[in-house]
């Protein structure tokens, strides 16, 4: 069979493995990275990975055939955890942040998550829009080819809904595959100071509606004092799974409240941030296999103390890593940072963080089976690392590594830079500049890939 696409004398191709499972523990630092490796693509798919010479077979006339020498190759990184669409932004909040007033006094004031959910609601469908497609474009740059993005900034069915069709959208028009979630309990809406638990009923008279709309996958809940309580975010979450979502938890994120355990009590697929998790709650992890997904962009913009990677690597738990982009705690779409920081900050070897951005990050949204991994079979998703081995990309921190990128065996990015896409209006397909080619029309239909 003639292949589409042929990357050959790859220095270091990081494949991870068979990528069936999410790496646990101390599997994270045992992962397959070939020597002078090849990649051989049909169809969007990975058709042949290996070492060495590769067959004339598979090459025709068609066949486009690149070189690896002095590149690493990873699969495509995977966002898990990001706020992506919202309006607005919070530098004005930046000069308080650095007098050391604290994330929750900001909310309590009524700005932090407040400010978006106003700039949100004020937004057009459009500047929704436009604004999340300029991150996916930065994300992509870095080598992000799977994002999952959650609502938040409506905490009304109509603006949460609004956040979502964006998602929606963007899920059809640009390269990157969207994981959509929705957080409609994110904070509490001033209205409801006095009684709360209104707000939660309201919240779970709502999840109907939102799972017939088709708009999220998942159901998340920012459980945290003076926001969600643990019984609370118990009653919504229980009520998102009876109708048939995901279930992901903002936990332990500035307090030790028990939300690692009860991410373990409801089969959660992930429990996102844990910086202040217990040691039980990270036992609990391990036993009912809950993903935690770690996010240390936040910690440092936050100048907070960071989770305890290294604890839950040795209990057995599969660690994830996000940049949780957001307009307060996390401005940043560099998922690259967040993994430099699982190394310096995390202790994470560079094969552990890896594992955490690829393997992990994709089962943790659900992704596994298809992305993740250099995996015949799987969809042909991964970055070109301008770097000579896996460790350096870690260690040289602070700028983009990534070269070039691919996404179901398409070359998405150049040198560093987002070839120009241009919707078209066939759901799914986008127009790019590639290879040099002046306005060569690649229809890449999203749809028939999946
Ligand atoms: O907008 O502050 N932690 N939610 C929970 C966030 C951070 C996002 C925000
Ligand atoms: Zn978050």
């Amino acid at each position: 069979m003639k292949a589409d696409l042929i990357i050959k004398n790859i220095s270091n191709l990081v494949t991870i493995g068979e990528g069936k499972s999410p790496k646990r523990g101390q599997e994270m630092d045992n992962i397959e990275i070939l020597e002078n490796g090849y990649i051989i693509v049909k169809d969007g798919k990975f058709l042949e990975v290996g070492t060495g010479i590769i067959d004339l077979k598979h090459i025709g006339i068609k066949t486009i055939v690149k070189d690896g020498t002095g590149m690493t190759v990873t699969p495509g990184l995977i966002d898990p955890h990001t706020h992506l669409v919202h309006g607005g932004s919070r530098e004005n909040e930046f000069a308080q942040k650095l007098q050391g007033v604290p994330y929750m006094d900001i909310l309590n004031a009524g700005g932090g998550i407040l400010s978006t959910v106003n700039s949100t609601k004020e937004a057009t469908f459009e500047e929704l829009y436009d604004k999340a497609k300029k991150s996916l474009d930065i994300m992509l740059s870095f080598g992000v080819t799977t994002v999952e993005a959650k609502s938040g900034y409506g905490l009304d069915l109509e603006t949460e809904m609004k956040q979502l069709e964006v998602v929606k959208k963007l899920n059809e028009d640009h390269p990157i595959d969207l994981v959509s979630t929705y957080l409609g309990a994110h904070a509490v809406p001033p209205k409801y100071k006095s009684n709360p638990d209104k707000f939660v009923d309201e919240i779970i008279e709502g999840l109907p509606q939102i799972m017939e709309s088709g708009l999220a996958e998942f159901c998340d809940v920012f459980c945290e004092e003076g926001v969600f309580s643990v019984e609370q975010t118990r009653k919504i979450l229980n009520a998102a799974k009876e109708l048939g979502f995901k279930i992901k938890i903002h936990a332990d994120e500035i307090v030790t409240l028990g939300g690692a355990e009860l991410a373990a009590e409801l089969g959660a697929f992930s429990a996102d941030h844990l910086m202040a998790t217990s040691e039980h709650g990270i036992k609990q992890m391990a036993e009912k296999g809950v993903i935690a997904d770690i996010l240390p962009t936040t910690s440092f913009n936050l100048n907070k103390e960071y989770a305890n990677a290294r604890l839950m690597i040795e209990e057995g738990v599969a660690v994830a890593l996000s940049t949780d982009y957001n307009p307060g705690s996390s401005p940043t779409e560099n998922l690259q940072l967040a993994m430099q920081l699982g190394s310096l900050k995390l202790k994470m070897t560079p094969k552990e963080v890896i594992s955490a951005v690829t393997i992990n990050s994709a089962f943790s949204v659900d992704r596994g089976e298809e992305v993740g991994s250099i995996t015949v079979g799987k969809k042909a998703d991964f970055v070109v690392f301008d770097a000579p081995n896996l460790p350096y990309i870690m260690y040289h921190f602070g700028i983009n590594h990534a070269k070039d990128v691919y996404k179901n065996g398409q070359q998405v990015v150049t040198e560093g830079k987002v070839l120009p896409m241009t919707k078209i209006p066939k759901i799914g397909s986008f127009i790019a500049d590639c290879y040099g080619e002046s306005k060569k029309i690649i229809q890449m239909n999203k749809i028939n890939n999946k």
